[in-house]
């Protein structure tokens, strides 16, 4: 035990240990944890005591296993269906509000969020759908915010940069695979969630030492984005690793002897080809398609080819039915 702790600690503590519901004990243990001193000499107690909290929210999540699965649910919309994921003040809803039209409660209390909410978040001439959702680790939320995170094409976890972020990533990454939900590439099953890490508060002293642990520990794995929702430090390279990682190419569609239509591209997955376009487009497009001509990606303006070729991000194709 660390000799410098103040007095708001023992009586955090002593709340801590009078509480009795899930709840009540997971709450007094996350505003013991605001009062420990972050310093060298806290980094073990800390860690204990996140490690605790982790355990009360999953004991809370099994007892609600079963319960209330599809509470809510957010249809799809734009290119991608990417959810915001994090503990209570990361800053989801202030990055919801940063990046989208959306106008999400922000608030310095946890569960701010009680509902998911989403905005639509352009990006060059294309829009993703951003859904911000309550924290992880909520007994009362866990189930359906589950459920959202399961069937999103990207997560966006996000990190508060104040608060051990290499600890809280671990935290998030092990409540999602105990959700079955897995993030990396080393699953069994082989299929793993497009995920983004945002490590958000960038402006706050502090936060440059957590940035790097966060990438000692885990630039390998996933693709980490500095950014603060308040200053909107890093926010367009966020949007651009969002694209990557979403693997979505853009396609313009052009009949033949008129201009193309830049306006509206198509957006598919990496690895489409023509034939999957044409179907895209009108089912009998696929039916009846003869072949292509292609600008862009191709060796010459103009090239035909066939069904399978494979389109690129920004080609333009005339199909030809
Ligand atoms: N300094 C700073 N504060 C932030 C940043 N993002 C969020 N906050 C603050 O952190 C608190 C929690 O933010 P909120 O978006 O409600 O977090 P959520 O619980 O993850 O949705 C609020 O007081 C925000 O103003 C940031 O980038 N920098
Ligand atoms: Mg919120």
């Amino acid at each position: 035990m660390p000799a410098n702790l103040p007095p708001e600690y023992f009586e955090a503590e002593k709340r801590f240990k009078e509480a009795s519901s899930p709840a009540e004990k997971i709450s007094a243990l996350e505003a013991l944890i605001a009062t420990v001193p972050k310093h060298k000499g806290t980094d073990k107690l800390r860690a204990d005591l996140r490690r605790r909290l982790s355990k009360l929210r999953e004991e809370a999540v099994k007892k609600k296993k079963g319960g209330r699965g599809n509470l809510y649910t957010v249809p799809k919309e734009g290119a991608a269906q990417i959810v915001l994921v994090g503990f209570a003040n990361a800053g989801k809803s202030s990055l919801l509000a940063s990046l989208t039209n959306a106008k999400p409660v922000i608030a310095d209390y946890p569960v701010s969020t009680v509902m998911p909410l989403s905005g639509m978040m352009p990006f060059e001439d294309i829009k993703f759908q951003l859904v911000d959702l309550p924290p992880i680790g909520n007994e009362s939320t866990d189930g359906w915010v589950s459920g959202i995170i399961r069937i999103a094409d990207v997560l966006l976890l996000v990190i508060d940069l104040s608060e051990d972020p290499d600890v809280q990533a671990e935290l998030l990454i092990e409540q999602l695979s105990q959700w079955n939900i897995q993030t990396a590439g080393d699953d069994k099953s082989g299929v793993s969630k497009k995920t983004v890490v945002a490590a958000n508060k960038k402006d706050m002293s502090g936060a440059e030492e957590g940035l790097e642990k966060l990438r000692q520990r885990y630039q390998d794995t996933y693709q980490i984005v500095g950014v603060s929702a308040v200053t909107k430090e890093g926010l367009e390279e966020l949007k651009s690793v969002l694209f990557e990682v979403s693997g979505i190419v853009r396609v313009y569609t052009k009949e033949p002897g008129k201009e193309p239509d830049l306006d509206a591209p198509f957006t598919l997955p990496v690895g489409s080809t023509v034939l999957d376009l044409a179907a895209a487009v009108h089912k009998d497009f696929a039916k009846g398609l003869k072949y292509a001509c292609i600008w862009g990606s191709a060796k010459f303006p103009g090239q035909r080819v066939q069904k399978h070729y494979v389109l690129k991000d920004r080609d333009i194709v005339e199909l030809h039915v």
